[in-house]
């Protein structure tokens, strides 16, 4: 097939799950072609298979907010017209669905039927989409999706819960290429941040106030009371120079590093021994799986999706949000004892296995080719 992929070309979820799902679908001998206003962070190789279609935004004087979704539906239309797409997937509906509506609907006055899948990613529903600033688009660009997937079952309840959805929502989850993140531990770099065998945690996040990043540094204070432990702080945001300043109230500067944002996330995984995510809200929690997959146990939230992905008491422990104390607690349980801690992290990289990617490619594959036949008939 001939697929186009239209994303953030972030550090986000969406972004990463969107370039990682493009990188399988090449290798599978599939042509895709990405289209998005920069290369996206992990389309870092070459194959004969991978396109890259940048979306230029003229930035005349009269445009105070340039339009981009313009600028994308145009480039649609020309990369669907040159390349001869069979299907465009979109990730993240704003504002990428309708753009593709508007694309799809431009190609059909030159006789191209271009059918398009929308997979929503989170905050598209729960948070920016849900806004009345942008409902009415959100609604309509999902219910002229000609496919729509949502990366978790919470998700799809919450998006029948927000909007008027006439469409059915396939959850296809998120997935975790094994081949790349697993446990390969350099033994070098954790003696260089744990020295003397102290416990590591870590963070990986956009530093968002979804992330509840504060969150992250109370619970290390309190593990880090009872535990010799580390924390490790991966990525970058708003709420960067809050935790700092949290980690120098709570006299734990010296056990906290922030990293910033990171391309080889596998090898700070494969040195940690617990994830914190205590996340406001998560529809899939992709930075937890990445973490499971080089057996790291998850200390997480019971937001969202997060459920359906971190088993309380076999892959780590889930609590309410805000429930620092609790989160704490059970970091503590997990990490106080070694063969515990073992336990935990095997039970972590068979849950991960579930989420392989050689599982989930398929249902991708099978959807698109149901797509593309379904839009034959109309
Ligand atoms: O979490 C973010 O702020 C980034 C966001 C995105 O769209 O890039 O992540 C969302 O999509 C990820 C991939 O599907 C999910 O793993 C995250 O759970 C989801 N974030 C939220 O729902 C807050």
């Amino acid at each position: 097939m001939k697929i186009g992929i239209v994303c953030y070309p972030t550090f986000g979820g969406s972004g990463v799950v969107a370039t990682e799902l493009g990188k399988a679908l090449a290798d599978r001998g599939h042509q895709v072609h990405f289209v998005t206003y920069n290369q996206p962070v992990r389309l870092d190789f070459f194959s004969e298979n991978l396109f890259y279609h940048e979306v230029a935004v003229s930035k005349y004087p009269l445009f105070e907010y340039p339009p981009y979704e313009l600028a994308l539906a145009s480039r649609l239309v020309d990369v669907v017209r040159f390349e001869k797409l069979d299907v465009l997937h979109v990730h993240y509906a704003i504002p990428h669905a309708s753009a593709a509506y508007m694309a799809k609907q431009i190609l059909a006055t030159y006789g191209i039927n271009i059918p398009f899948i929308t997979t929503l990613h989170g905050t598209d529903i729960t948070l920016v989409g849900n806004d009345r600033t942008y409902k009415p688009v959100v609604t309509f660009s999902i219910n002229q999706s000609d496919g729509v997937t949502s990366v978790s079952e919470h998700l799809k309840q919450d998006t029948y819960k927000f909007f008027d959805i006439e469409k059915d929502i396939k959850v296809i989850t998120n997935f975790i290429d094994l081949k790349r993140f697993n446990h390969t531990p350099k033994e070098h770099f954790k003696k260089a941040i744990a020295p003397e065998g102290e416990k590591i945690l870590v963070h990986t996040s956009n530093f968002r106030r979804v992330k509840r990043t504060a969150d992250v540094i109370s619970i290390f204070a309190k593990v880090n009371a009872v535990i010799p432990s580390k924390l490790l702080m991966v990525g970058d945001g708003q709420d960067r120079p809050e935790c700092e300043q949290m980690a120098r109230d709570l006299g734990v500067s010296h056990n906290v590093r922030f990293l910033g944002k990171q391309d080889a996330v596998e090898e700070i995984m494969s040195v940690s021994d617990l994830f914190l995510m205590p996340s406001q809200s998560e529809s899939f929690g992709l930075a937890a799986l990445e973490a499971m997959a080089c057996h790291v146990p998850v200390i997480s939230t019971n937001a969202g999706g997060l459920p359906e992905l971190n088993v309380e008491g076999y892959t780590g422990f889930l609590r309410d949000v805000g429930d620092v104390d609790g989160m704490a607690e059970r970091a503590i349980y997990i990490l106080e004892d070694e063969a515990r801690l073992q336990q935990f992290k095997e039970n972590a990289l068979t849950h991960a296995r579930k989420f392989d990617l050689a599982n989930i490619l398929p249902e991708y594959e099978n959807f698109y080719m149901q797509v593309i036949e379904n839009s034959k008939r109309v």
